[in-house]
């Protein structure tokens, strides 16, 4: 009609206009939004409101971009990786926005004008916490990476009303509170009320010979899933990423009939049940509670995700034959897994194929990334539960299962033994659907982490499906980081650096360019600036340190640092008794002997699963020693043991650039790659750490004399258990000494920290802290003697950081585009 056709004219028109970016026109669109979306005027204006007119014109900007990606890839057809994550863990976005848009400079000015410091309106953001540990940011960090590199690349997940709780620490204990990350305005967010879609839980199957399967689902409960959409800003190029994140729609589920006859709870009862499905991230890491309320929201996410993937795939109206050249699905960890049988569903009952034509599209389009081979970690859901709530994708599974298991019946004459080992189903009692299996047999290739990770998974876990769809199924692709937050936003200093040698920023999304650093290795001034950098970081901890937990410290003594969740495997409890040996060594000394020591201010952070008893313990443990230490007068500045409340990825920022040594001494074969161990060394740290995960590869790049390595060798773990339990050693008389102290009571009660001693050694010690203990003490000698020599010790720094090349996100992202998902950049006006 004419009318469009005046407006779409009109409107190609309007957004074809660049979006002005001189300092003028940003501060009239600021002071647009403080008028118009706030209701502020610059006399009124607080902090707050100063953040948030800010940030809405950077959304403008946002918005604007995300709108010409979509375009351009639509228009090219190009195929679309959809990365599925129970988590993202995000982080704040205003300074990254602003270093991508290439516009910090000019809001800084803008900030000055309005009468604040823009650091200070940094921090006013509160961080998306929507992920619980390395899992979550390496999902955050690889949307970014699809965005950089121009990938058509997008993030499916939930939103959450509640992330990661807030830890307090109260007389040394944990304690959560919610995380009401919602409270102010989020200017980073979309609400796109029109993309909603039905999910169905309960329920019971019909056979209907109406429909192609000869089933359908009937009498289940139906709940509208909404979709909000979270740009993602990409440094270097004008295309953005995007998370599409989902929620329930309650309005219409309020019952005024109901409230009319005066029973408030039940008018709102179906509201609060469809509001609860995504009202709190479960606060798991390398653990699975198996909970109902999980189920639901691992469903929920994966209809909505698999219904909306479906919904683009229809309008380019090419056949379902084709979907897979289109669509690549990947599932980050088994959390999304129930996607491959909704999209089996969906194509059997709802689209009329065939069995065989739909499995074949959907094993075409699922990949799987494993990241954990904790048993506790591996998700498995009860088949009665399973049934009760999906009764139709239990059948589903069921049928995979039965196809899969004739399958190989055929291919390798095989015993029952082995068929019930690799079966989707284990047979306990209740029997048990085992997601991981499921994510095997739907998908085309299954990765691990990091080298090692990879290899053991092979060789362990996942062996007999190695035996039954070949070896070539199973890949690796080492995790990455993204340079741009880890080291050019974190690290202004160390990146002022970096461009001065490389030239420009390109280093910033070609991160092997940092390589050139070490033509300046021998460079007397470089290297003054380089210590230099560290000191200041250094002092901007001591200064977050004073301000968060009230303890000064000083930024001339080495930093050792050790921040991650807290677990046994990850041996935060080893690294505190290493504490107090140093404590106690340091006792016996004299006061001149003492003050001639290395002093080291002994950095933890990092939360607990609310229900882990034992890592809860841990970090009392910590408060504890680092009590009595921290208030000895004959200690003084020598040693400072700290532990950081509530580590978040903001925190992260404030601590990773500040590390002259980081810990990541899991027992070996445990971690599956790690990740700030990758942040670390990129911000000139050194490392101290086990042969395991990324820690393999990154001493491969560094060099092993860059690091300082101990343990035994993940082969070598079952015998010491065994030996542990059958035929001990003596105990080592170090770790004895400490267990003498802890039972002296100097830290507290000793009755109260006894399940510490008796999970570090003997039969109860599943990680092996008694056999890695003295070899930890050597190595960390070695981190002393080394840091004694400056001159040494910044020469390695140097070294380290300038050959961190492979492990950006940007190298994991072009991996799996090129080995798991066959899909191309393209980049919008290119
Ligand atoms: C984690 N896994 C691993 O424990 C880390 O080693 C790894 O770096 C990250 O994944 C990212 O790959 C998990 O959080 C989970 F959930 F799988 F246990």
């Amino acid at each position: 009609t004419k009318r469009s056709d005046v407006s779409n004219s009109e409107y190609a028109k309007f957004v074809s206009q660049e979006v002005p970016r001189d300092e003028v026109s940003i501060l009239n669109s600021v002071f647009s939004h403080l008028a118009y979306t706030f209701h502020k005027n610059p006399s009124n204006t607080e902090a707050m409101d100063a953040y948030n007119g800010i940030a809405f014109t950077i959304r403008d900007r946002l918005l604007k971009r995300l709108e010409d990606t979509d375009s351009h890839f639509i228009s090219i057809n190009a195929k679309r990786i959809n990365y599925m994550s129970m988590e993202f863990l995000i982080g704040r976005t205003f300074d990254n926005a602003m270093l991508a848009l290439g516009l910090r400079k000019e809001y800084s000015a803008v900030s000055n004008t309005l009468g604040f410091n823009l650091e200070d309106l940094i921090d006013e953001e509160r961080d998306a916490a929507l992920g619980n540990g390395g899992l979550g940011r390496l999902a955050a960090c690889f949307v970014d990476s699809m965005a950089c590199c121009n990938y058509n690349g997008w993030g499916y997940g939930l939103r959450y009303r509640y992330g990661m709780f807030q830890q307090q620490i109260i007389n040394g204990y944990q304690v959560e509170a919610p995380d009401c990350w919602m409270d102010n305005p989020n200017p980073w967010e979309f609400p796109r009320p029109e993309i909603s879609y039905k999910v169905k839980f309960y329920g019971n199957i019909a056979k209907t010979p109406s429909t192609s399967s000869g089933y359908t689902w009937e009498n289940a409960v139906e709940y509208d899933v909404m979709a909000f959409d979270t740009p993602v800003p990409a440094f270097g190029t004008k295309n953005v990423g995007n998370i599409r994140l989902w929620s329930c729609k309650t309005n219409d589920l309020f019952d005024l009939n109901r409230f009319n006859a005066g029973d408030y709870p039940g008018a709102t009862g179906n509201m609060v049940a469809a509001d609860i499905l995504t009202y709190v991230l479960y606060p798991n890491d390398n653990q699975n509670a198996g909970k109902e309320l999980r189920l639901k929201q691992e469903y929920m996410f994966v209809s909505a995700t698999i219904q909306d993937i479906i919904h683009r795939f229809k309008l380019t109206g090419k056949p379902w034959s084709e979907f897979h050249e289109l669509v690549a699905i990947q599932l980050n960890d088994t959390h999304p897994t129930l996607g491959i049988a909704e999209l089996q569903r969906i194509l059997v009952d709802e689209e009329a194929m065939s069995w065989d034509a739909a499995w074949d599209i959907v094993t075409k389009s699922f990949a799987f990334t494993n990241h954990t081979i904790l048993p506790e970690a591996l998700e498995k859901w009860p088949v009665p539960m399973m049934g009760k709530i999906l009764p139709r994708h239990l059948g589903i599974i069921f049928d995979i299962n039965l196809f899969f298991l004739q399958h190989v019946e055929k291919s390798i004459p095989s015993e029952r033994e082995f068929l019930s080992r690799i079966s989707i189903i284990e047979e306990s009692s209740p029997q048990q659907v085992r997601m991981a299996y499921l994510a095997i047999v739907g998908s085309h290739r299954v990765n691990g982490v990091a080298q090692i990770h990879s290899d053991i998974i092979k060789a362990t876990i996942f062996s007999e499906f190695v035996k039954v769809f070949g070896s070539d199924k199973f890949v690796n692709v080492t995790n990455g980081v993204t340079t741009r937050r880890w080291v050019n936003q974190c690290n202004p200093g160390l990146s002022a650096l970096i461009t001065e040698t490389v030239g420009d920023e390109s280093w910033v999304d070609d991160y092997p360019k940092a390589h050139l650093l070490e033509s300046r290795v021998n460079d007397e001034d470089f290297r003054k600036r380089w210590w230099d950098v560290k000191q200041a970081n250094k002092l901007r901890l001591a200064t977050y340190i004073k301000d968060t937990c009230g303890i000064t410290v000083n930024h001339d003594a080495l930093f050792d640092i050790q921040v991650k969740r807290i677990h046994e495997y990850k041996r935060q409890l080893m690294n505190i008794l290493g504490v107090i040996h140093r404590y106690n060594t340091l006792k016996k000394m004299t006061p001149e002997q003492r003050q001639d020591q290395v002093h080291r201010v002994i950095i933890f952070a990092g939360k607990s699963a609310s229900g882990y008893y034992i890592a809860k313990l841990i970090i009392k443990f910590i408060n504890s020693v680092a009590d009595v230490v921290n208030n000895d007068k004959d200690i003084g500045d020598v040693l400072k043991v700290v532990f950081i409340p509530d580590y978040c990825v903001s925190a992260a920022e404030v601590i990773v650039p500040a590390s002259d040594i980081s810990q990541h001494i899991s027992t070996a074969g445990t971690e599956a790659s790690g990740t700030s161990n990758m942040k670390f060394v990129m911000n000139g740290g050194l490392i101290l750490g086990t042969v395991d995960g990324a820690n393999v590869e990154i001493a491969e790049e560094v060099g092993d004399d860059q690091i300082f390595m101990f343990g035994v060798l993940a082969h070598e773990v079952d015998e010491f258990r065994f030996n542990l339990r059958y035929h001990p050693d003596p105990l080592d008389a170090n770790l004895q000494a400490v267990y003498d102290t802890i039972k002296s009571g100097v830290f507290g009660n000793p009755d109260e920290f006894n399940p510490l001693v008796e999970c570090s050694h003997g039969p109860g010690d599943n990680y092996l802290v008694s056999v890695d203990f003295a070899s930890y003490l050597m190595a960390q000698d070695a981190v002393d003697a080394l840091y004694k020599d400056r001159e040494s010790w910044i020469t390695k720094s140097i070294l380290c950081g300038s050959r961190m090349g492979k492990f950006t996100s940007d190298r994991s992202i072009t991996d799996y585009a090129e080995n798991i998902w066959n899909i191309e950049p393209s980049a919008v006006d290119a």
